[in-house]
């Protein structure tokens, strides 16, 4: 039986936004200048993949979404931090992101640093917040969520990102940056979804090697999405990697070469995902988009 995607995820991201708005200070709450920067920014139309892979994975585990739901919402907040900071003059300095002008261009520099600084601390009161599991406490949920964003994985892709500028660097070295930038977030969200059903150990290694495949294979397509697609279509700055002359999969090893890449990484997320059998379904139809996406 084929799988309905647009109608589900049409559905997930509207209880994603949901849960997020509930969870969240309202734009009145004082102050509300950062409340408003805070939200701006989270409901500005982001895809939602990496909450929607978080509860994906709950229910390929055989959990329920609403235990799921703190953790995917903790880890789209720690992706809109990230993506606030990336914007900012001082790293890539874009003025457009989700189809709108970016947070400091509209709220200033000042309360943007402090909205992303709000959105990481907000992700770790969720998590706090959520209920812990017979296998997976509190703690290692914390410890799930900081080691994804911490300077071992995105922080440190984003700092050798930054260090790789003007630079020629080989494929290995942009292999380290992807998967810490990219693949660790999106693994981190498979993850706490599956700790949320109180996965098994095998179910959890399982969908560790889903993740991490389906992460850098979603970070090729995002290089090549850069050169063919447009700003509108992207709702952020198409081309600012060949303009800036940075490395990334097409660069070093062509456009053709880098498609087959994504598509091999994204076979080994499928193998990875056969002992679930129909119950990975959602899981299988996100992996598949997230390789033909156009945005
Ligand atoms: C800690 C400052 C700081 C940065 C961390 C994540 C990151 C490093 C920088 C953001 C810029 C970037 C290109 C990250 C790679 C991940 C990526 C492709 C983000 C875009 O994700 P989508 O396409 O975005 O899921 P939406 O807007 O749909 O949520």
């Amino acid at each position: 039986m084929s799988f309905d995607l647009a109608t589900y995820l049409e559905r997930q991201a509207a209880l994603i936004n949901w849960a997020l708005d509930k969870y969240l200070p309202s734009e009145s709450v004082k102050p509300a200048t950062i409340h408003r920067a805070m939200r701006y920014s989270l409901f500005a139309g982001g895809k939602r993949m990496r909450p929607a892979l978080c509860l994906a994975a709950a229910e390929a585990c055989g959990g329920k979404p609403m235990s799921a739901l703190p953790l995917a919402c903790a880890v789209e907040c720690i992706h809109t931090y990230s993506l606030i900071h990336d914007d900012l003059p001082a790293m890539d300095n874009d003025d457009f992101r989700r189809g709108k002008p970016t947070n400091h261009k509209v709220f200033g520099e000042g309360i943007a640093v402090l909205a992303g600084d709000a959105l990481l601390t907000q992700a770790f009161e969720l998590v706090a917040k959520a209920k812990g599991w017979k296998r997976y406490s509190h703690q290692t949920l914390v410890l799930e969520l900081a080691r994804a964003s911490g300077s071992l994985e995105l922080i440190a892709g984003q700092v050798a990102d930054l260090e790789a500028e003007g630079r020629k660097i080989t494929a290995a070295e942009l292999k380290f940056i992807h998967e810490r930038k990219t693949s660790a977030l999106l693994c981190c969200s498979v993850r706490l979804g599956a700790m949320s059903a109180n996965c098994t150990p095998p179910e959890l290694r399982a969908l560790t090697e889903f993740g991490y495949n389906v992460g850098l294979a979603f970070q090729i397509i995002d290089d090549i999405l850069d050169i063919t697609q447009t700003s509108q279509q992207l709702g952020k700055t198409a081309g600012k990697d060949l303009a800036a002359q940075k490395a990334t999969y097409p660069s070093i090893i062509g456009m053709k070469e880098s498609r087959l890449l994504a598509q091999q990484l994204t076979e080994k997320a499928f193998a990875a995902l056969r002992p679930f059998r129909a119950r990975a379904r959602a899981l299988e139809a996100l992996a598949h988009y997230l390789l033909e996406r156009d945005k």
